[in-house]
């Protein structure tokens, strides 16, 4: 119904604008209230990390979940589609391997132990659990060799896995964002995190803005009247 599809857009355009915000606030964190981006064995390394995260494993990577539900996209090629989701998910994925890259080589130009986080736990997983899914993904979904029945057995744990490692992105991120902060203020002389300075103000609106963006994603995406419609068979 008309109403359904404006119901829809309604979900898509408050997606994008949670979306939208989280790179801007996560962009302006790194340049306005921390030390910028670099590649210096220094803060500016590390800020890499947050930023391509939240852009990709984040944003983009809700983008390509639910880049089949677009209703003006139900007349393209599933093959156009597919390589538009595929596409999306193996570009999350470097920006995913460069942002880990980032920060372990910022570790250990510092002299600062890894893994030793619950963030860096479920984080490294998530990533590793990605690149499964993307091959995976490739292998039987896209590449023209896979039966039929072997795509229909495994589509539920696909999309399963998609969501689950896509709210495990979302969780780490958050974990992330309050570590960052507790950390950066901790050593700041002048402000600490319990009073509220504007910084983790600003930073706690960017926690609030993923976690919308979440919700609108994985909304749109349990909806079964919004599925693309299956090419009928005859
Ligand atoms: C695909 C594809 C689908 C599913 C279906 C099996 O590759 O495009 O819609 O697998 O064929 O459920």
């Amino acid at each position: 119904s008309m109403r359904d599809y404006g119901c829809f857009v309604f979900c898509l355009l408050a997606a994008l604008l949670a979306g939208f915000l989280s790179f801007l606030f996560v962009l302006v964190w790194v340049l306005h209230w921390r030390e910028g981006l670099g590649w210096d064995g220094a803060s500016a390394e590390f800020n890499w990390h947050p930023l391509l995260i939240v852009t990709g494993f984040v944003v983009l990577q809700g983008s390509a979940i639910v880049v089949y539900r677009l209703p003006w996209t139900w007349r393209c090629s599933k093959f156009l589609m597919k390589c538009i989701h595929a596409g999306l998910h193996l570009t999350v994925l470097i920006l995913a391997i460069v942002s880990l890259v980032a920060v372990f080589d910022f570790h250990n130009t510092q002299n600062i132990p890894n893994m030793y986080s619950m963030h860096s736990w479920t984080g490294l997983t998530a990533v590793v659990l990605y690149g499964v899914q993307v091959l995976i993904g490739l292998l039987v979904y896209l590449f023209p060799f896979a039966p039929v029945t072997l795509r229909a057995t495994l589509l539920p744990f696909h999309v399963f896995s998609g969501l689950l490692i896509f709210g495990a992105g979302i969780a780490t991120a958050l974990m992330g964002i309050t570590e960052k902060l507790i950390f950066a203020l901790s050593r700041s002389y002048n402000q600490s995190y319990s009073q509220s300075p504007p910084e983790a103000l600003f930073v706690n609106f960017l926690g609030a803005f993923i976690l919308i963006f979440g919700a609108f994603v994985f909304w749109m995406v349990t909806q079964p009247q919004w599925k693309r419609p299956q090419e009928q068979v005859p």
